[in-house]
């Protein structure tokens, strides 16, 4: 029999980065530990037979180029969180093939609380972990698997480890725990250890498919620019330096000895969690109205201002208008890290349809409680919406756009004369919802009166949006 050697089945056939390019050469440097490990990958997707199955997360680093190689599902995640958002694609995929490839930066540094969590969980999942010591991609940092001793851009006097630590051991780490089925340390330095490496990967890749859930294949892989050596050295520091550290074992093989586990696809009951809660689906605040529903014109509202001045609040408020007529609802805060006085938004959506974003690029309605929110938020509203502007703290009038309306209405002055300061947040709403229309005013006073506990504060709550429906009466509607 003869045997032809060629590109494995399991890469796509021309590597085209951008027009022009040759199509065959890849990203990598000569003599990057990657390309033989894509190699190894890509040749037992294609002799497992799972490639139409497979998905492949390439985070940050060198390992963010593997879309362009490999004929499978790809998905480019934020740095370190390919294995969170490998959670996602395996409990979601039932019987996918996930494919979580990082290198030590992403896996062992910024990245560390998820493939922790990840490896505890047991996901079904494959973890190929590309240890060359070093951040490649960036012009070669220390990273937490940097030798004591060697130097790199942010180590130019070599790791010292009174300051920096040992460098970690990821693969005797995650052996420790109890999910994992497989784990196991290998190189891609010589015939010997790249067949190793190859028997690994497709050990892992088998008790994937077979549902016996985590394996972590560490690869010891050299970075000759990184590492600033010729490959053929570079090469050969993996034996001389990094194999002593990073011992060439398996840690864990516990395939035999485990049963697959249950696949478990993550579709809850919506009506047995509402029967745990115990609340009633059909109870709601206001009788459902049908043709409110279907004449509902989409709102996509932002809300904001400084810490303290009730603005996510305001946000939820609309966001049970919403829920209790039957709406659809979507609230999305966004605030700074002080509690107050810091910034705060949200983004409320609100339709008769699902909602596929709750993020509010292009308001309909922009409520600005302070001049810096009109500054910043004043430009992102649609041609023909609204901004409802808190005149006691904005100056003048709005005149970057002319295409919008806008309402300027004293919101401290009407909370404070009814002795409630906190209650601005209240007059904003009211003014946007007597203006727009988009529910009647009275039911913001219902849900208040339910929603609220203390008597004088439901009281002081009301009489600000009955001064407030007052003013824009007198100044806005005819
Ligand atoms: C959130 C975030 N932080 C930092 C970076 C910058 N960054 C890009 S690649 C990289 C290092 C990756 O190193 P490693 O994971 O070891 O992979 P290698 O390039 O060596 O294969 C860093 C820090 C980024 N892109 N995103
Ligand atoms: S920088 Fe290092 S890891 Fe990245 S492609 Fe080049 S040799 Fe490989």
């Amino acid at each position: 029999m003869q045997e032809v050697l060629g590109k494995p089945e399991g890469f796509v056939d021309n590597f085209v980065r951008k027009p022009g390019d040759y199509p065959k050469v890849t990203h990598y440097c000569p003599g990057c530990g990657h390309g033989r490990v894509h190699k190894l990958i890509a040749e037992a997707m294609a002799d497992l037979e799972i490639s139409d199955k497979t998905v492949l997360i390439s985070p940050v680093g060198c390992t963010v180029f593997a879309y362009y190689y490999f004929d499978c599902g790809n998905i480019q995640s934020a740095h370190g969180r390919a294995p969170a958002v490998g959670t996602g694609v395996g409990r979601s995929n039932p019987g996918s093939i996930t494919i979580s490839y990082q290198g030590d930066g992403d896996l062992g540094a910024i990245g560390t609380a998820e493939i922790i969590h990840a490896a505890n969980r047991g996901e079904n999942m494959t973890v190929i972990f590309v240890n060359n010591g070093i951040y490649g991609m960036t012009g070669g940092q220390m990273a937490p698997t940097t030798l004591e001793g060697q130097v790199t851009t942010t180590t130019p006097t070599g790791r010292d480890i009174d300051e920096a630590g040992h460098p970690m051991r990821m693969s005797e780490m995650i052996a420790t725990l109890e999910a994992p089925v497989f784990v196991e340390r290998t190189a891609v330095t010589d015939t010997k250890n790249i067949m190793k490496t190859r028997k690994a990967i497709r050990k892992a890749l088998k008790s994937q498919k077979d549902g016996y859930g985590f394996s972590f294949v560490e690869i010891l892989s050299s970075c000759p620019i990184g590492w600033k050596m010729k490959p053929v050295a570079a090469n050969q520091r993996i034996t001389d330096e990094m194999v002593p550290y990073f011992p060439l074992k398996n840690f864990k093989d516990e395939i035999e000895n485990r049963s697959p586990r249950p696949t478990k696809t993550v579709d809850p009951d919506p009506n047995k969690i509402i029967e745990v809660l115990g609340v009633d689906k059909d109870e709601r605040l206001f009788k459902k109205d049908q043709s409110f529903i279907d004449n509902f014109k989409d709102q996509h509202v932002r809300i904001a201002g400084f810490g303290g001045q009730g603005v996510l609040l305001a946000g939820t408020t609309l966001g049970y208008l919403g829920m209790e007529t039957g709406l659809n609802t979507t609230w999305l805060p966004s605030y700074g890290p002080e509690m107050r006085g810091g910034t705060a938004n949200c983004h409320i959506v609100l339709s008769n349809k699902e909602v596929g974003s709750p993020l509010v690029e292009k308001a309909s309605t922009l409520i600005a409680m302070n001049q810096p929110s009109l500054n910043e938020f004043g430009v992102t509203v649609k041609p023909g919406g609204l901004i409802v502007i808190n005149s006691s703290t904005v100056e003048g009038k709005y005149t970057e756009r002319d295409d919008v309306t806008c309402l300027y209405i004293p919101m401290n002055e009407i909370a404070e004369s009814l002795g409630v300061m906190q209650a601005a947040n209240m007059a904003a709403l009211t003014a946007y919802l007597a203006y727009s229309k988009a529910f009647d005013v009275d039911m913001l006073t219902s849900l208040i009166k339910a929603n609220f506990k203390k008597k004088t504060l439901i009281e002081k709550n009301v009489a600000v949006i009955q001064k407030t429906y007052e003013y824009v009466k007198e100044n806005y509607l005819n």
